[in-house]
C-alpha cells in the first residue's frame, strides 16, 4: 500500500524533474532501444491523432516532431521524463503508406511491445471527433493480451463547442468501454494535469516501487 502523502511528495518532485525532460534517441531495431530500465508510458494511435503533440504538451517542450501531414513520426522515439520515459510511436491507419511499409511498421511496433518489459501503460490517443474503430478495438484487445493497462486519451477538444464536446464525450465513453479515459487539448493545455497525475500515480509509481 502506498502512503498517500509520499505519493503526493513524489509527484511534486516529478513535476520539478519534468522540466528536465529530454530526447534520448530514435530507434527502429530492438538493439537500438536505449539501455534503460525506467518505466515507459507509450503513445499509440492513428496517424495525426496528436501523439507527438501530447508529448510536447506533457513535457512543456517542442521535443517531438509534429505535422499536419499524417505519418510524421516514423521511428520509435524515446524521451526521458524524470523517473520514467515517454515513448512516441508511428501512427497506424495512414493510407498513403505502401503495403510493405505498413508491414515494416507493424513489425517494429510488435517487437517493441513484445520485448520491452518495462512498459507500464499504453496511451491510445484519438481525435475526439472520430468514432472508435476496428483499429482502436484491436489495440484495446492487444493491450489486454499483453496485460498492460490502456488509457484512452481523446485529443483536440478545443475543436468542439461545449454542446458537441458533451455529445462526443458521452459517445466515446460508451464506444470505448474504457476504464481510464481523458479528454484533452494539447494546444490549449487542457486536461493534461489530470492525465499526467493519474498515469503517474496509477501506473508509473507502482512500477518504480516494485
Ligand atoms: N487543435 C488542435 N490540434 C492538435 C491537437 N493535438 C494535435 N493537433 C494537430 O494535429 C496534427 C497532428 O498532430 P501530431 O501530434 O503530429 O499527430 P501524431 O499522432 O503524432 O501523428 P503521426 O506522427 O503521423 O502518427 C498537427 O497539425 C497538430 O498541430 C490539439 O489538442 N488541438
Ligand atoms: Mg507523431
Amino acid at each position: 500500500m502506498h502512503n498517500r502523502k509520499a505519493v503526493r511528495l513524489n509527484h511534486e518532485k516529478l513535476k520539478f524533474m519534468k522540466r528536465k525532460c529530454k530526447f534520448i534517441k530514435s530507434a527502429w531495431a530492438p538493439n537500438e532501444y536505449p539501455a534503460t530500465i525506467l518505466p515507459e508510458v507509450v503513445m499509440t494511435g492513428r496517424s495525426n491523432a496528436g501523439k507527438s503533440s501530447l508529448i510536447n504538451a506533457w513535457t512543456s517542450s517542442q521535443l517531438a516532431k509534429v505535422s499536419s501531414t499524417p505519418g510524421k513520426t516514423r521511428l520509435i522515439n524515446f524521451f526521458e521524463c524524470g523517473p520514467y520515459n515517454l515513448v512516441d510511436l508511428p501512427g497506424y491507419g495512414f493510407a498513403a503508406r505502401s503495403g510493405a511499409e505498413i508491414k515494416d511498421f507493424q513489425k517494429i511496433i510488435e517487437s517493441y511491445f513484445s520485448l520491452r518489459t518495462q512498459i507500464c501503460c499504453l496511451i491510445l490517443v484519438m481525435d475526439i471527433r472520430r468514432d472508435w474503430s476496428d483499429d482502436e478495438e484491436l489495440l484495446r484487445r492487444f493491450a489486454h493480451s499483453i496485460q498492460k493497462p490502456l488509457v484512452v486519451v481523446a485529443s483536440k477538444i478545443d475543436k468542439l463547442n461545449q454542446k458537441d464536446f458533451k455529445m462526443r464525450q458521452k459517445i466515446l465513453i460508451e464506444q470505448s468501454r474504457a476504464e481510464h479515459i481523458y479528454f484533452i487539448s494539447s494546444t490549449q493545455k487542457k486536461g493534461l494535469d489530470d492525465l499526467e497525475d493519474s498515469v503517474y500515480r496509477q501506473f508509473v509509481h507502482p512500477k518504480i516501487n516494485n
